[in-house]
């Protein structure tokens, strides 16, 4: 292996967000130089961009967090049952000091290009800084929801007013106190923060162009039993985590069928889960992810909450989602979103009946009226699962770019690598169940993976492994085939890239499950990496 002369590594990692952090540490452990490049002036990654009002995490703290130390386990006491971005970025920056990570760590400094070297099977990778680094391996750590989607409302740069988008959020924060507020988009980060900024500022119009499904997170103190339990059995909960679909013990799968089922046990089921909150009411019944007919029930019960909580009729009509089953987009986990359009300071705009047209110098117009705001709030999204790895130019064999080689939609294997890509590994890439997974779980089995990879590749002293083509492909149509048969092709998610204009319909995480997809992981390694090709040091 390299020695550690200045800009030359074993790795080079894009990112320091939970992936890229932990990868460093595992690099670390294998005995390899290591260097994460990452362009924030910290370390965190979502959780250091997304700090609007609001910004939690939507699967519980104590299942959404590190597993591989039980001494950060133990020392480390979530404070809510979800977390919010502050503490979460305290938890991560906790991580970095407790495990000397800083040291290897650059911030401030943007990955620009990433090229393959075949004569030398290494990796050149050029900063935003003009820095040249060289790698045998390159980890791109760099998340699925962290390139914002492209605002570009006519008239943006007219708005005399303040504007910000979720994910790059001033860190002193933003002061609502007697402002008028327009949000656009009624995503996650819109729901989570409209109930915060309408607490504090004069009005709030929130411009919705899709209606989501929210279900309460019922968030507080974690339950002190459950922590005890939690303390008492942590391997074994982690363990259990592992081998759910989900990668969370939130969503206890139910085995019998909706339709099935008499509709009062239905809403009393349906009940229970919504009591538990958040992503709970999705494993309901075996057959919501796959029969429409069995979702609309789930769909019904909480289109009826919104009728129950939201007092304007016509309102709670334009909340309740209509146009797409549950849980084809990602659920949203709020406190006390639809009770916020009770509100007198919050006014709902639905873009389905009045187009968004412009933003003025004064606030937003639609087809219909113009409406006055200081503040304007941008809660429209991400590019996601590609976006970041299409912001950097990666070339792989001969030249070939990786963003042109994906044109019609990401080919991975596994989600892990790329044929004609050798010695890149991409942490919860599309293809894997990443987003679909509780990311904690999916990230660390990731990282995990790729390290042994890494090590036995080195262990039998060979310069690189890749991808090969035909295993590649039929992973894609693995990935397509579970994917097709299921509700998540009927929504314009972001998981289809359908929030992005011109990026191909394509539906990138793995629906497979995250215990299927583990077991396969683990199998193709304990083959000897089939599906890979392992080509011995050229130099
Ligand atoms: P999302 O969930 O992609 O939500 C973005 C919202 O912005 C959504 O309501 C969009 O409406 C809306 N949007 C996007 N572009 C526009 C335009 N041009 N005009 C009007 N409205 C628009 O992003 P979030 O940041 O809220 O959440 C992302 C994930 O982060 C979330 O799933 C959690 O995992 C955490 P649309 O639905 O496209 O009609």
């Amino acid at each position: 292996m390299n020695g550690t002369e200045q800009g030359s590594y074993d790795a080079v990692i894009v990112g320091a967000g939970f992936s890229g952090l932990y990868m460093l540490h595992k690099l670390r452990g294998l005995g390899l130089s290591a260097r994460i490049y990452e362009a924030g002036t910290g370390v965190g990654g979502t959780w250091y961009w997304n700090r609007y009002p609001g910004a939690r995490v939507d699967i519980e703290s104590q299942e959404y967090s590190y597993s591989f130390s039980p001494e950060l386990e133990d020392e480390w006491v979530w404070s809510e049952r979800y977390a919010t971005q502050p503490e979460l970025l305290r938890y991560l920056n906790h991580v970095a000091d407790r495990f000397d990570l800083r040291r290897d760590i650059q911030l401030e400094t943007r990955v620009v290009t990433a090229h393959f070297n075949e004569g030398t099977n290494r990796w050149t990778a050029t900063t935003d800084r003009g820095e040249t680094i060289t790698a045998r391996y390159c980890v791109m750590a760099t998340g699925c929801l962290s390139v914002p989607n492209d605002a570009s409302f006519p008239g943006m740069e007219t708005f005399q007013g303040k504007s910000w988008h979720t994910n790059s959020w001033p860190r002193d924060g933003v002061d609502f106190k007697g402002q008028r507020v327009a949000v656009i988009g009624t995503g996650s980060s819109a729901i989570q923060s409209i109930p915060v900024i309408a607490a504090e500022a004069d009005h709030v119009t929130v411009f919705q162009r899709t209606p989501n499904f929210s279900i309460p997170a019922h968030n507080g103190p974690v339950d002190a039993e459950i922590s005890a339990d939690w303390k008492a059995n942590r391997a074994q909960r982690r363990k259990e985590q592992r081998e759910t679909g989900f990668g969370s013990l939130m969503i206890t799968p139910g085995e019998t069928l909706a339709l099935e089922d008499t509709p009062e046990s239905r809403q009393a089921n349906y009940q229970a889960r919504w009591d538990v909150g958040g992503f709970a009411l999705l494993g309901g019944y075996a057959d919501l992810i796959v029969d429409t007919d069995a979702n609309d029930t789930a769909a019904e019960f909480v289109r009826g909450k919104i009728r129950e909580i939201v007092k304007d009729p016509v309102v709670a009509e334009k909340l309740a989602p209509k146009s797409f089953p549950i849980g084809s987009k990602r659920i949203c986990v709020d406190t006390g979103y639809y009770d916020t359009f009770n509100r007198d300071n919050v006014s709902l705009v639905d873009l389905r009946d009045e187009a968004l047209e412009a933003i003025t110098t004064t606030g937003v117009r639609t087809t219909a009226a113009n409406y006055e705001a200081d503040t304007i709030v941008y809660a429209i999204g991400f590019d996601a699962m590609t976006g970041a790895l299409g912001k950097v130019d990666i070339r792989g064999r001969g030249g070939e770019s990786l963003k042109a080689g994906w044109e019609d939609g990401p080919r991975t294997y596994l989600g892990l690598m790329v044929a004609g890509f050798p010695n890149l590994f991409l942490v919860t890439g599309p293809g894997s169940p990443s987003v679909l997974c509780n990311m904690a779980v999916a990230i660390e089995q990731h990282v995990e993976w790729i390290s042994d990879c890494i090590g036995w590749v080195g262990a039998r002293q060979m310069g690189a492994i890749e991808a090969t083509a035909a295993a590649q492909d039929a992973w894609v149509e693995h990935v397509n085939e579970v994917a097709e048969p299921t509700i998540f092709p009927l929504a314009n998610s972001w998981y289809l890239g359908a929030n992005v204009p011109g990026k191909p319909r394509v539906f990138m995480p793995y629906i497979g499950g995250f215990s299927t997809y583990r077991d396969k992981c683990n199998e193709v390694a304990a083959n000897g990496y089939e599906g890979f090709a392992v080509s011995s040091d050229a130099r």
